[in-house]
């Protein structure tokens, strides 16, 4: 089933799923299958991959591992067009609506365009929302826009409606990798009144509860990088959240 269409079920069904962030840079190959296997036994919903700057040259070998210890689909999530690797399921082709770099709201995606289409990756039209974390992210700094406040709901909700009008058709909302403060339940409740979309939600989530608390605002999927890697123990925990909500709610 292609994925969008599984994300637009979620969001139907009121269920909920779980994606691990992969921050190639951050893999060590050796210790790589472990962290896969328990994905697996856990049930992890989706591996996205990616980071705004990727140094290490080993996608490939990511992304074989991955299809050899399971069955979770790939989902590229890409700081630049460079990154794009044909092996994946999808890619998450963003644009950084919220804020006013043309570059990274349509420059990149122009370039990337003849790539992708030859790719026969699915592409998944999303706006891109980054919030402030409490710090400067690598993703705003790089990107070079301005995040939207954290304590401006409305201002999440305009845009990811204005994203939604213009044909988007996944509303992400991102504090940013290593996020001090992860986004508010207000923020994402009000995004949630405002699309129809589903709404992935990540950055800064580094415990079950924060998890909790964005699924019960209204995210369809939590993304969690960071924590995981500070304490792999934080997978199964997660997990476990994400399938007593889907057994209590959904
Ligand atoms: C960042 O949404 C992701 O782009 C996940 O962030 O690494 O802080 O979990 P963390």
């Amino acid at each position: 089933k292609p994925i969008l269409k599984q994300f637009e079920t979620l969001r139907e069904q009121g269920r909920k799923a779980f994606a691990v962030l992969i921050d190639p840079d951050d893999v060590r190959l050796d210790e790589f299958p472990l962290l896969l296997q328990r994905a697996e036994k856990e049930q992890v919903d989706y591996f996205f991959i990616g980071g705004s700057l990727i140094t290490q040259f080993h996608m490939g070998d990511i992304i074989a591992l991955i299809r050899q210890h399971t069955r979770i689909p790939v989902v590229l999530f890409l700081g630049s067009n460079m990154h794009v690797h044909p092996a994946a399921d999808a890619v998450l082709f963003l644009s950084l609506i919220s804020g006013r770099n043309p570059e990274y709201l349509i420059g990149q995606q122009v370039v990337a365009a003849p790539m992708l289409k030859k790719s026969g990756l699915e592409v998944l039209p999303t706006g891109y929302l980054l919030i402030d974390a409490g710090r400067q992210t690598t993703a705003s700094y790089i990107s070079n826009t301005t995040p939207i406040p954290n304590d401006k709901p409305a201002v999440a909700a305009c845009t990811a409606m204005a994203g939604e009008m213009l044909g988007l058709r996944l509303t992400y909302l991102d504090a940013g990798s290593g996020a001090l403060k992860a986004i508010t339940p207000e923020m994402i409740a009000a995004v949630r009144q405002s699309v129809e979309t589903p709404i992935i939600v990540g950055g800064g989530i580094d415990s079950a509860q924060k998890a909790r608390t964005a699924l019960e605002a209204g995210a369809d999927v939590v993304v969690v990088g960071n924590g995981i890697e500070r304490n792999p123990d934080l997978l199964p925990e997660i997990a476990a959240t994400v399938r007593h909500y889907n057994a209590q709610y959904a």
